[in-house]
């Protein structure tokens, strides 16, 4: 085999990995109950893939999805649990959305069957999203699903559905998402929400908050955090307590990188000191 080809194996394995280690979607059932009322997509081989991975590109806010093989119906107080390949962890704004098949039956008319979501980091401990059992804020399954081939489904302002932010429950990231229905807080003619998939927003490593128009340009992944500037700075990270941890000093035009293999998963700080600024800013690095 010569070594065009091996370069071309090399390639497709490196897609191949990539590929698999960008899925945002829900790739797991960890725990489910039925309840009453509606068994919709509860049998298989419809369950549990109608509820993993990304939702059919040709629902749209009129034409919700309704086969078996897209959604399972919860029934009345049913509940799942999902998890992810990656922790999802708290970035600006919505950090994953859930997508229930409501859908606008008039113009402004929303069908809507209510979920509440918890999430957790460890499967033990969970955290409810804060909701309003009488108007439904708060919950998942109020928001129709946009679709369409080129839809971005991990960004709300496109995707449609509803999108829950770590911050409101204090996390910095989190593994698992449980749904609970919620459709008994309802008019009676809503019986049972469905769940149709879950997306993370932002996943493994991010910077929980970074300022705006920094001079220089970072990148991590579970073993290197590198960074590029166009002014010399110093960079340093050190823990909460504020111990250096590691510390260079970055030219112009040459990009430093730095193993994380030394560095337990956690939050930290990340200093760069320019001639005349300086940047700080939280880490949560996650593996
Ligand atoms: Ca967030
Ligand atoms: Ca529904
Ligand atoms: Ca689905």
């Amino acid at each position: 085999m010569n070594n065009r080809y091996l370069f071309l194996i090399f390639i497709l394995i490196s897609l191949s990995c990539f590929l698999k280690a960008q899925n945002p979607w829900a790739s797991s059932v960890v725990e489910y109950h039925f309840g009453n009322g509606q068994t919709l997509g509860q049998s298989s081989p419809d369950f549990p893939s109608n509820v993993l991975g990304p939702v059919n590109p040709a629902v749209s806010n009129t034409v919700p999805a309704s086969a078996p093989s897209e959604v399972l119906s919860l029934g009345r107080n049913g509940w799942i649990v999902l998890s992810f390949e990656q922790d999802i962890v708290n970035g600006a704004g919505a950090d994953f959305t859930v997508f229930e098949n409501a859908f606008e039956y008039a113009e402004g008319l929303i069908f809507d069957e209510w979920l509440m979501v918890s999430v957790s980091m460890d499967g033990i401990n969970w955290y409810a999203f804060p909701c309003d059992s009488v108007t439904g804020e708060g919950m998942a399954g109020r928001t129709p699903t946009n679709g369409g081939g080129s839809t971005n489904y991990q960004d709300i302002t496109q995707s449609g559905g509803d999108g829950f932010n770590l911050d409101d429950v204090g996390l910095p990231s989190a593994r698992y998402v449980k749904l609970q229905d919620a459709t008994r807080l309802q008019t009676p003619e809503k019986i049972a929400a469905e769940v149709d998939a879950v997306v993370a927003i932002h996943t493994g490593n991010t910077l929980v908050s970074m300022p705006q128009n920094l001079p220089f340009f970072w990148q991590a992944t579970p073993e290197f955090f590198s960074l590029a500037t166009q002014e010399v700075i110093k960079l340093e990270l050190t823990d909460m307590g504020g111990r250096s941890l590691f510390s260079t000093v970055v030219y112009p035009g040459r990009a430093v990188s730095f193993p994380l293999s030394g560095i337990t998963p956690g939050i930290y700080c990340l200093k760069a000191m320019g001639q005349n600024n300086f940047y700080s800013c939280k880490w949560n690095y996650y593996r």
